[in-house]
């Protein structure tokens, strides 16, 4: 019996990214644990950690290509999957060209050289591609508008602030590596001030929770900035020295009354005194999450976000900062190297709006389309339309490990590698400042491959002599070999396993010298902030404001397959249970414009008057996807999904009340 240990990170789309020691015997992962040496992992990891040797070796696993004939999946062979892909593939861009070819694809699971599979359709030629984010999109378009990058303070450094505002972020749930950081700096006497409507597990660990109405933080915001300018409690030297705008925001501040503000954010004064009071402790720091910009205006709320944090002068000092993602290793992957010579025209829609844009594309109209690393059917925002819109597509092919919803509608579904079966690059661009070499631990399970094969592959049988044909080993070399100012020491990540480049270590924005093109901080424009109050003054009476937030237990739909569930859980207060006549454990449909969903109710005094929660991922056997009942719409900047921004009526079944 051989037993050996190995690292590896977690590449599943989280915060984290954690270390893990694997045990390997006789050629199989018997055991995964938390990294003890590794400065944020520290040892732990969660539920959906220890999970991935059962997924690895799950007998779900698609274990061959599939195809389907007469609306049943058999298995075929990788030569007859290829062969039929390519085949579809040359007669649609002979008879329609290139552009009825597209492609999908999200971060269900990191590594470097998932993007190969982007590089395949710039070799293809122009196709039909997804812009924007169901994730992060309005943040990282308002920190680009106000700072010119996306970086974050390392973990530790947190320890070194004396006030932390969790900002719309659930770090109990999402971001669990966050909460030692926290609790250590709360006992050093670090006050944690939480923003959430909901009282979720992070509540606990916080002094104060202000629960504010959902949407309404940018006048929270607004008037915290109101207060400081007024009362002279901002930053002069900071907001003087490195930022741009601040006469107009502070004409338009005086322009503002308190009530307004308060009335949309549902606060009050004192609240917003405390605020400031804690915000102007220096140093504060500010930890937004991305539940709070899948709004239509999320955009215009993190840019008033961070223009508390110019005002308090807590950007580029240590224990400071408004940290919402880290996007520097970006920085270090030399693309370049393997961009196709000729550069492509691209058609684009934006993710959200695949449910009603996909199908009105016309010359030519999208007849295929590869989907990897995602699972679009229950995902994206309007359910039921992107459901229709898939079915209306010809020719499909799904790259995962699971028949999910989205594979299940696939003319062809192709099995992919496990991250321990293969060599990658994993990192962060969220919160671990941290970059993981991830060699393969054991042989392939199944009958799989890794994205860059099947591309390379594909290519070969199309043709495509430009595309390069590279093992995993030499794709890495070649996209870590230094972008135009940023260089990774490859042997010593190789040696290593992980790495924190300089960069990651820094405090950002410590220079002020910011890349925007002033090179100053910029405040959001008047225009915008006015926008947020005209529209925030628009009520929807009469209808619930549904959030769908992310859980424990589960990455998105990944580790809700096995669900058991009849129906999944929405949660409200006992006020409007008792108001709608329901009980708890009731079975009630819930109602929108875009379509139904059956739940039960969860009576809870953790959401307030008005606003009901429910948790995200949930598979069409379990009652359906929430999307069923989300918006297509887009946030103000950067593409981003509104999923929050959904409004529903609670039905009794029975009742005869629609
Ligand atoms: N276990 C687990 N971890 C995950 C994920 C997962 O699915 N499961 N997903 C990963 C991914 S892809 C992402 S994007 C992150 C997301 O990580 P988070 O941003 O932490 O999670 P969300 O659930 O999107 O939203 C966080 C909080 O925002 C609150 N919120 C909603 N509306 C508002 C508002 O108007 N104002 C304020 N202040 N708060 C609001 C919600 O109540 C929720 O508690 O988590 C990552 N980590
Ligand atoms: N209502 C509502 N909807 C939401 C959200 C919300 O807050 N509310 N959150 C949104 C957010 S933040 C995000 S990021 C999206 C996530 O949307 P998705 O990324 O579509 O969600 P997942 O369920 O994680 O699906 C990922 C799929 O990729 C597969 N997979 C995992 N690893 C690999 C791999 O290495 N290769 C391939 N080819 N496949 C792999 C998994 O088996 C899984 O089926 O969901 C969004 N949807
Ligand atoms: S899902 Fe996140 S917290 Fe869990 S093991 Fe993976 S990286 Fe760590
Ligand atoms: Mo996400």
């Amino acid at each position: 019996m051989s037993s050996e240990h190995k690292l590896c990170a977690c590449p599943l789309d989280c915060f984290d990214i954690c270390s893990m020691r694997a045990e390997i015997i006789n050629g199989k992962v018997i055991k995964l644990e938390g990294n003890k040496d590794h400065p944020v992992t520290q040892g732990f990891i969660c539920e959906k950690g220890r999970k991935h040797i059962e997924r690895m070796y799950s007998p779900l696993r698609i274990k061959q290509p599939m195809k389907k004939e007469n609306g049943e999946f058999v298995e075929i062979s990788w030569d007859e999957a290829i062969d039929t892909i390519a085949g579809k593939l040359m007669h649609y861009i002979d008879t329609y060209g290139t552009l009825s070819i597209a492609q999908y694809n999200d971060g269900g699971a990191g590594g470097l050289l998932k993007n190969v599979e982007n590089l395949f359709f710039d070799y293809l030629g122009n196709a039909t591609l997804f812009k924007g984010s169901l994730c992060w999109g309005a943040g990282i378009a308002a920190q680009q508008s106000d700072f010119g990058h996306v970086k974050g303070h390392s973990p530790e450094d947190i320890l070194n602030a004396k006030t932390i505002i969790i900002w719309g972020r659930n770090p109990v749930e999402t971001n669990m590596h966050l909460v030692p950081f926290i609790k250590k700096a709360s006992e050093q006497g670090a006050k944690v001030v939480l923003l959430d409507p909901i009282t979720t597990g992070t509540a606990a660990l916080s002094n104060w929770h202000i629960q504010l109405k959902p949407g309404g933080d940018a006048a929270f915001a607004i008037a915290a900035a109101k207060y400081m300018i007024e009362s002279k409690l901002y930053d002069e030297a900071f907001v003087q020295n490195n930022t741009r705008g601040f006469n107009e925001i502070k004409a338009y501040m005086e322009s503002l009354n308190y009530k307004e503000l308060l009335e949309v954010c549902g606060s009050d004064l004192e609240s917003v005194k405390r605020f400031v009071e804690l915000l102007t402790s220096k140093p504060a720091t500010i930890y937004i999450g991305y539940g709070v910009q899948r709004y239509n205006n999320g955009g215009v709320t993190v840019r008033a976000i961070d223009m508390l944090g110019a005002l308090a002068g807590i950007i580029g000092i240590s224990g400071g900062g408004v940290n919402y993602a880290n996007k520097i290793y970006g920085d270090y992957i030399n693309w370049k190297a393997v961009a196709p010579k000729t550069k492509t025209n691209h058609r684009y829609i934006a993710k959200s709006k695949f449910s009603v844009e996909l199908s009105n594309l016309d010359n030519p109209k999208v007849k295929a389309m590869f989907i990897s690393r995602s699972n679009p059917a229950v995902q994206l925002p309007n359910a039921l339309e992107t459901v229709a819109a898939l079915n209306k597509i010809e020719f499909k092919v799904v790259l995962d490990y699971f028949m999910t919803d989205t594979a299940k509608l696939a003319d062809i579904v192709l099995p992919v590698t496990y991250f321990m079966e293969e060599t990658d690059i994993v990192y962060s661009s969220m919160w671990n400042g941290c970059m993981f070499y991830n060699e393969k631990l054991v042989d392939r399970y199944f009958q799989t491959k890794p994205e860059y094969e099947i591309y390379s592959l594909l290519a070969k049988r199309l043709g495509i002599n430009e595309f390069p044909q590279m093992n995993e080993i030499q794709w890495i070399n070649v996209l870590l070999s230094g972008s135009d100012n940023h260089t990774i020491n490859i042997d010593q990540l190789k040696s290593d396993t992980y790495i924190f480049a300089e960069e990651a270590k820094a405090i950002p924005w410590s220079d002020h010298k910011f890349n925007t093109a002033s090179g100053k901080f910029e405040f959001p424009d008047v225009f915008t902030l006015r926008k947020f109050m005209e529209d925030a003054k628009q009520k929807n009476e009469g209808h619930f404001q549904l959030l769908t937030v992310h859980t424990r237990e589960s990455l998105h739909s990944q580790h809700l397959m096995t669900s058991k569930i009849t129906y999944p859980e929405v949660f409200i207060c006992k006020d409007d249970a008792q108001g709608l006549d329901v009980c708890n454990k009731e079975i009630v449909r819930l109602q929108n414009q875009f379509g139904s969903l059956t739940a039960e109710i969860v009576i809870s005094d953790k959401i307030q008057k008005g606003v009901l929660y429910m948790k995200e991922g949930w598979w069409f056997k379990n009652g359906g996807s929430v999307n069923n009942l989300t918006s297509h719409e887009l946030s103000d900047i950067g593409n981003q999904a509104t999923y929050n921004e959904c409004r529903i009526k609670i039905i009794k079944l029975g009742a005869n009340n629609e």
